[in-house]
């Protein structure tokens, strides 16, 4: 639905000046709130709308002089005014004052929690054809206008982040990831502000500022940076019981993302749909990436963190540069108002989720980001979310974690701007039109015409008007709310083992073992002995004994003889929650480096790279230093990457060809053994052809029958070798599902950690 072929009931309201009243978006340029023509001359909004919107602030200093703030040309920029050459600087140098001044200004406060983070562009789109099941449309769940039309495009905003680390921070750390993605519909922005976990560790949000003030480095040596492994934190996670089931996922392989493309995002709390009739059901949002979840290994995330710590930033912005659109599916689980009551959990309790086996998660769009920003600061340091910002359609439920956000979202950005017109900058501006009567404060933009900024007011003729909720006004749930004033928490808020114990039990012992590698590391480096025995008694032996054990004798703690008392008996699993169940059969967009030298069997290279590229596979040629590489037979390639700045770490797949030159100048170098044996370690996959098998050889794989000699073992392991070029095509096929397995766990599943 378009802002111009609206239905009659969200026109304006009928006034006298109604003929004069411009559309909902700010395309016809008349009488616009917002300082810039959005989208198209018909007021249509599609995915370009934000992109023009935003063309209008954006400045190219290509063959241009350079000015002051203020437009004068400036001769020098290097020196500044001095009387006499030796002499002292003259206060009069407005150049020099601008400059600096500008200098000494340019940081804003960092966000107090998801400080680090990177954004793109892109839109979103309703399916044609959504299964919505039991609903043949999505307008029996949702008024909102921006899913009802499967060939509108609303332009998106997201941002994804850590949560702890400051802005200067590592991207491979393990924490939680924000998914937060900013809806330019045209009845105004919604904001999705989501992670990339489904629960989380508190119920209510009085107890935010003490959940962070534990994380985030202690107070008195601001140590450590970007981890939860320390005492304060698990200090109070082990005094919080309602903290288990989202520690779970935190130690999860979930806190170790591969990509961001390769992440879920979920809404964590309830929320409501409202339909035309003003019927309301729950709803939980979750994202689902077309590219499956994906995770790094903890010895890798290390290795990244020094070698490249922009890794996640960079793959973002990577894959867009090389026409890769990351991609997502929007879904909902629908839960009946009269349903509510049906579950073991509470659905106002943002500890729980709703599980797969029970409420299915219906997909009704997709989201392609497909555009870096100009200018990190303006656009992704600069957009601002508040999970207050919705649209009619769509609304909040009770839950007093969400509530307490309602506040802080704005609040904090005051902080952070120094204005309560953050809205005016161009990547936090609507494209829908804006008309109201807050006109002033610091760093206003909008020149808001005439004289009457008031209601009720006869001057102006009492316009901006108030729309009713036919017209497009957001009217909220007419929820019928009794009560006393109480301050405590709920009784159905009160059990906190159940999915915690369900999660556990739909890892796979990989995936299992991974949690407790991360368990032992954490408490590790807690000083405290009866922090690390709370966390293992009152937690982890209310969720499965036999995980308590392991995680104990890893950490000087007497095992647990029985289960705890509050441990529940359940063997329920939810095969929706085991990352391993999410990863497709796909290797679009992986990196497989291809290891080289001059001499390689050009053969192998061509047919090898052609094939893998073929799947939308990245290969990177990476050679014992930068330059060009000739093949035995002549053939020449670039090296994209040389051993000084690659290692094994950034890739997700190895490939060594033949050629006995190439492979012998291999062999030399130490840096190419600990290549091959650290993708080993991490468990990725691993390819070599002809004289590419020797160098396996040379290097010490465990368990691999490399050889071909029928000694060791001959489960898959991922390492696939071709010794016989004419069966290179049965080859390639091998190693391409070896490299949509992503990790091979198999290889030793008692050193998961690696
Ligand atoms: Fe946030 N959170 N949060 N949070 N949050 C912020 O807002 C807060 C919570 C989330 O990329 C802050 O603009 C409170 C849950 C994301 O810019 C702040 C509570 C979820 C982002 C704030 C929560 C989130 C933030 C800091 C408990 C998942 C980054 C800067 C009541 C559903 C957005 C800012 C971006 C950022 C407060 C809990 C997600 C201080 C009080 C639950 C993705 O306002």
């Amino acid at each position: 639905m378009t802002a111009d072929d609206s239905p009659d009931d969200r026109e304006p309201k009928a006034t006298d000046s109604d003929a004069d009243r411009a559309p909902r978006t700010d395309g016809s340029g008349t009488d616009s709130g917002s300082a810039g023509t959005s989208d198209d001359a018909d007021g249509e909004i599609d995915s370009d709308s934000k992109h023009e919107q935003l063309e209008e602030v954006r400045e190219n200093a290509e063959g241009e002089y350079l000015t002051t703030d203020h437009g004068v040309r400036v001769t020098d920029t290097d020196n500044s005014l001095k009387a006499g050459e030796r002499g002292p600087t003259i206060m009069e140098d407005f150049h020099f004052r601008e400059k600096m001044t500008q200098f000494d200004h340019e940081s804003i406060p960092e966000r107090v929690v998801h400080a680090r983070g990177t954004g793109a562009h892109g839109y979103f789109q309703p399916y044609e054809d959504p299964d919505l099941g039991e609903y043949d449309d999505v307008s029996e769940l949702t008024k909102a206008s921006f899913l009802q039309d499967p060939d509108q495009k609303t332009p998106v905003f997201t941002r994804f982040s850590t949560v702890v680390g400051s802005r200067g921070s590592a991207d491979t750390v393990r924490d939680v990831r924000g998914f937060a993605t900013k809806f330019y519909t045209e009845d105004g922005n919604w904001d999705l502000v989501g992670n990339n976990m489904p629960p989380f560790f508190i119920q209510d949000a009085m107890e935010f500022p003490d959940l962070v003030h534990a994380i985030k480095p202690e107070p008195d040596d601001a140590i450590p940076q970007a981890a939860s492994a320390h005492d304060t934190f698990w200090d109070f996670a082990s005094l919080k019981p309602e903290t288990t089931h989202m520690l779970m996922w935190l130690l999860s392989g979930r806190a170790l993302p591969r990509a961001f493309r390769m992440m879920q995002g979920f809404g964590v709390h309830t929320f409501r749909l409202v339909n035309e009739e003003g019927e309301s059901r729950f709803v939980k949002f979750h994202w689902t990436p077309k590219l499956g979840t994906n995770q790094l290994v903890w010895d890798e995330t290390q290795k990244i963190a020094g070698n490249n710590p922009d890794f996640n930033r960079e793959d973002l912005y990577d894959v867009i540069d090389e026409g890769y659109a990351p991609e997502w599916e929007l879904g909902v689980q629908i839960v009946e108002e009269d349903e509510a009551d049906r579950f073991d959990f509470d659905l106002l309790d943002p500890t729980k989720i709703i599980p797969e086996t029970e409420v299915p998660v219906r997909p009704i769009g997709k989201m392609v980001l497909n555009e870096r920003p100009d200018n990190f600061f303006a656009e992704v340091e600069q957009v601002a979310f508040h999970p207050g910002n919705v649209v009619p359609g769509i609304d909040f439920s009770n839950d007093p974690l969400l509530q307490g956000r309602l506040f802080s979202y704005q609040d904090t950005q005051l902080n952070r701007f120094g204005s309560a017109n953050w809205d005016e900058i161009p990547i936090n501006r609507p494209i829908a039109e804006r008309h109201n009567n807050q006109r002033a404060g610091f760093m206003r933009q909008e020149i808001n015409e005439g004289k009457a900024s008031y209601k009720p007011n006869s001057i102006g003729d009492d316009d901006p008007q108030e729309a009713t909720e036919a017209e497009g006004g957001y009217e909220h749930r007419a929820e019928r709310v009794d009560g006393r004033k109480i301050r405590n928490r709920s009784e159905s808020f009160q059990e906190h083992f159940s999915q915690a114990r369900l999660f556990w039990n739909s890892m796979t012992e990989p995936e299992k073992q991974h949690i407790v590698e991360a368990a032992r590391f954490e408490l590790g480096k807690v000083e405290r002995t009866e922090i690390r025995e709370r966390t293992v008694y009152d937690l982890f032996n209310n969720v499965d004994h036999e995980f308590a054990k392991r995680v104990a004798e890893g950490i000087g703690v007497e095992p647990p003889e029985e289960p705890g008392d509050e441990m529940p008996t359940h063997d329920r699993e939810d095969p929706s929650l085991s990352m391993e169940n999410r990863t497709p059969e796909t290797i679009e967009t992986r990196k497989i480096a291809v290891l080289l030298d001059d001499g390689f069997e050009d053969d192998h290279v061509s047919r090898t790279v052609s094939a893998l590229e073929e799947e939308n596979a990245r290969v990177k040629i990476v050679a014992p230093a930068f330059g060009e590489r000739e093949g035995a037979d002549g053939e020449t390639v670039e090296a994209d990457e040389s051993l000084s700045t690659a290692e094994s770490v950034l890739f997700d797949a190895v490939l060594v060809p033949g050629g006995g030159d190439s492979v012998d100048a291999l062999e030399k170098q130490g840096d190419v053994r600990h290549f091959v044996e650290e993708a080993f370690k991490h468990k990725k996959p691993i390819g070599a052809l002809g004289e590419g098998t020797e160098l396996l050889e040379s290097v010490d794989l465990p368990d691999v029958d490399v050889a071909g000699d029928g000694e060791g073992p001959t489960e898959p392991t991922g390492v696939v070798t071709c010794r016989d070029d004419g069966e290179l095509d049965a080859f390639l096929e091998e190693f391409v599902d070896a490299i949509a397995e992503h990790r091979h766990w198999e290889r030793d599943s008692t050193d998961v950690s690696a």
